[in-house]
C-alpha cells in the first residue's frame, strides 16, 4: 500500500486515517507544481489526475478522491467509519460536504486571487463550517470516536488557522482532541509540519491545494 501526498496538502486526512487504522503503509511525497514524487518519477504518469491522494492498493490498482480514498479506509477499519443503518450514508454526505462544499471553498485562498475574491471564500469557508457544526455534540463529528470524516475535517482545520478565518467553538474542541491523538501528531511529525500547541501559533510548511 502506498499513499502519495504532499505536506500539509488534503492527502494528510487519509494519512491521518491510515495510522488511525494501524494499516501498513508506505508514503511517498509529490511536488505539486513539478509533478515529480520524492524518487523522481513523473507523478502524471502514475496518477493523470497529478492531484493528491493517491493511494496505490496491494492489488497495484489506484484508488482517487479523498471521499474514495477515506471510504476505503473505513472499510478496511470499521471504527472509523459510522455503524447502523444510515451509518454509510452519513458517512458519505459528510465526506461529499467536506469535499465539494468546504474544501473546494479553500481554492480561491491558495492561488491568491483578488481581495473580493479572497474574502468571500473566507466567508464561505466560515459559513461552511458553521453548517456542519450545527447541533453537533463532541468532541467529534459524530460523537465520542473520531470517523475518517473527522480526518478530513481536520486537516480543513489547520487550513483556517493558516488563513485566519474564525470557525465555531464546537471545532475548537474537534481540533484540540485530534491534535492530542497520536496518529496525529505521527503523520504531521511525518509530513515535516509542526503540530499546533496554541490557537494561531500554528508555524505551517502546507502544501499548495
Ligand atoms: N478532487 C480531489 C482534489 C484533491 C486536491 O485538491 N488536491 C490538492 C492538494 S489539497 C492538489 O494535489 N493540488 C495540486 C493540483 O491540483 O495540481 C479530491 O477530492 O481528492
Amino acid at each position: 500500500l502506498k499513499l502519495f501526498y504532499s505536506p500539509g496538502a488534503c492527502s494528510l486526512a487519509p494519512h491521518i486515517a491510515l495510522e488511525e487504522a494501524g494499516i501498513r503503509f508506505q508514503l511517498e511525497s509529490v511536488g505539486l507544481k513539478s509533478k515529480r514524487t520524492e524518487s523522481g518519477a513523473d507523478f502524471t504518469a502514475i496518477n493523470p489526475k497529478g492531484y493528491v491522494p493517491a493511494l496505490v492498493l496491494d492489488s497495484g490498482e489506484m484508488v482517487t478522491e479523498n471521499l474514495a480514498v477515506l471510504d476505503w479506509v473505513a472499510t478496511q477499519s470499521p471504527s472509523l467509519g459510522l455503524q447502523g443503518p444510515l451509518g454509510h450514508t452519513r458517512l458519505l454526505e459528510t465526506l461529499a460536504y467536506l469535499s465539494t462544499e468546504v474544501h473546494k471553498s479553500f481554492k480561491p485562498l491558495f492561488v491568491e486571487r483578488n481581495d473580493y475574491e479572497t474574502a468571500r471564500a473566507r466567508w464561505t469557508v466560515a459559513q461552511r463550517l458553521e453548517l456542519l457544526a450545527y447541533g453537533r455534540l463532541g468532541p467529534y463529528l459524530f460523537g465520542p470516536r473520531p470517523s475518517v470524516a473527522d480526518c478530513y475535517l481536520f486537516v480543513m482545520l489547520l487550513w483556517t488557522m493558516r488563513f485566519g478565518i474564525a470557525i465555531p467553538d464546537a471545532f475548537l474542541v474537534l481540533r484540540g482532541s485530534m491534535v492530542n491523538r497520536p496518529a496525529v501528531q505521527k503523520a504531521m511529525a511525518r509530513e515535516g509540519l509542526r503540530v499546533p500547541l496554541v490557537e494561531g501559533t500554528f508555524q505551517k510548511r502546507m502544501g499548495v491545494a
